[in-house]
């Protein structure tokens, strides 16, 4: 079997990937070790930028997005007892839209469907060879793939990172974990409320008219067990309400999970015939909304240099991949790492850290300079080549 171009993992990176070359002609084929129902039921980010909702628009999947996405024109900051309002339309004049990731996802796999796209589920112990050659292979149970070119969009714990030679991961741990809930209830704000309280930092999102999407800041060795919802529903109350007049509305848990937080980004993201993409190149912790968008910021560059070859022989675009992304990954890593330590409670901090992050937030709450900065990154910065895909 041939392709043009061989991805791995059918994650946001590696389905827009696929549905942007498809665009300009290039043929793929997308290879996922899970099942359809798993990928598309994934809950996880729920943030779309400026940009990223652009892309998706003119990646021909911008019609449900159009449809059932939450445009919001700023989010909330909530410490010392008072709320800060951050305002986006008027600091930078963009918006974003909360659009789950699953929605992402799903209406990317209906759209390479339908293309007769090649999409490949429950593909397992994937290999690669010839990689530093011209016909670089895929392997896995049962088949092989020979193609132009492989992208490892597998995410954070795929294989694909571990065959780029002379790697460098970059990396930062955090004294927290999120321990994320969707419930059956409507949103007790319109918009995104993140918050540091004493006793840790909260956020209040959502994912539709009648689903809220709650997180709390929990030590990075928590349990589920540890947490039944009646404790959940107690300290999210207790992390929101404080003074602030405002009240939580609980429903029925539909969906638990806990996450650890972490920065890493590794480097060189290419060798050879070989790309990294989103998660499987770089995490960000999600205080930022970051993820999902930097790994469509990677896909478009990607595709593009691709496109390039292709059209024109170029190998200049793909030969400078990771020149090109690495600004905005670190960027994006730096406003990651500046918003979670801002926002949330170090159990090993001290009286100092805790004056410091009392300190920033406070600036960012009365500077317009500042709330601007953080209203530029969390909305998304311009791509290098201009907000338009084509
Ligand atoms: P993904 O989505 O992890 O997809 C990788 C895919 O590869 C498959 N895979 C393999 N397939 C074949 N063979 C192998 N050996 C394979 N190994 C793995 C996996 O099954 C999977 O389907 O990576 P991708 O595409 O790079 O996308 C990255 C995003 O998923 C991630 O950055 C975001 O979810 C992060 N994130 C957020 N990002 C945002 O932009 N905005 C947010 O609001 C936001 N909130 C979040 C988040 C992540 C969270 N968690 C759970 C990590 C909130 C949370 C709680
Ligand atoms: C979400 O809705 O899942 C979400 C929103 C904002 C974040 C992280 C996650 O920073």
């Amino acid at each position: 079997m041939r392709t043009q171009v061989g991805i791995v993992g059918a994650g946001p990176a590696g389905l827009l990937l696929s549905q942007l070359l498809h665009l300009q002609g290039v043929d793929s084929a997308v290879l996922e070790c899970r099942d359809r129902e798993y990928v598309e039921h994934r809950v996880r980010a729920g943030v779309l930028e400026h940009g990223s909702a652009e892309t998706l628009r003119e990646a021909g999947v911008g019609k449900r997005l159009d449809a059932e996405g939450m445009r919001h024109e700023g989010i909330e900051l909530r410490f010392g007892h008072h709320g800060h309002r951050i305002d986006f339309a008027d600091l930078v004049g963009r918006t974003i839209t909360v659009y789950g990731q699953q929605e992402v996802v799903k209406d990317l796999i209906a759209a390479r469907v339908d293309a007769g796209g090649d999409v490949r589920f429950e593909i397992t112990d994937i290999a690669f060879s010839g990689l530093d050659g011209a016909r670089p292979r895929i392997t896995f149970a049962g088949g092989a793939l020979e193609c132009d070119f492989v992208v490892g969009a597998d995410g954070s714990h795929g294989v694909s990172r571990g065959y780029v030679s002379g790697l460098t991961t970059y990396e930062r741990g955090y004294p927290y974990a999120w321990l994320g809930i969707l419930a059956q209830v409507p949103p007790s704000a319109h918009e995104l409320i993140y918050t540091r309280h004493e006793r840790g930092f909260a956020l209040h999102s959502m994912r539709s008219p009648s689903i809220t999407r709650l997180y709390l800041q929990v030590t990075p060795d928590a349990q589920l067990e540890a947490w039944p919802d009646e404790r959940i529903w107690s300290e999210l109350s207790t992390r929101f309400t404080d003074g602030a007049g405002f009240s939580l509305s609980e429903g029925p848990v539909l969906d638990k999970g806990i996450t650890p937080m972490r920065s890493a980004v590794a480097t060189p993201m290419q060798y050879g015939r070989l790309f990294l993409a989103g998660d499987a190149a770089h995490i960000v912790p999600p205080t930022g909304a970051k993820g999902m968008n930097l790994a469509m910021a990677d896909v478009r560059v990607l595709a593009r240099a691709i496109a390039g070859y292709y059209a024109d022989g170029r190998t200049d675009l793909l030969a400078a991949y990771t020149d090109t992304v690495s600004s905005r990954v670190w960027r994006y890593t730096q406003f990651s790492w500046w918003m979670t330590s801002m926002l949330h409670v170090d159990p090993h901090g001290d009286a100092f850290d805790e004056q410091l992050a009392a300190a920033a937030l406070r600036y960012v709450a009365s500077s317009r300079p500042m709330a601007t900065a953080l209203a530029e990154n969390y909305t998304g910065l311009p791509y290098a080549e201009g907000w338009s895909y084509r």
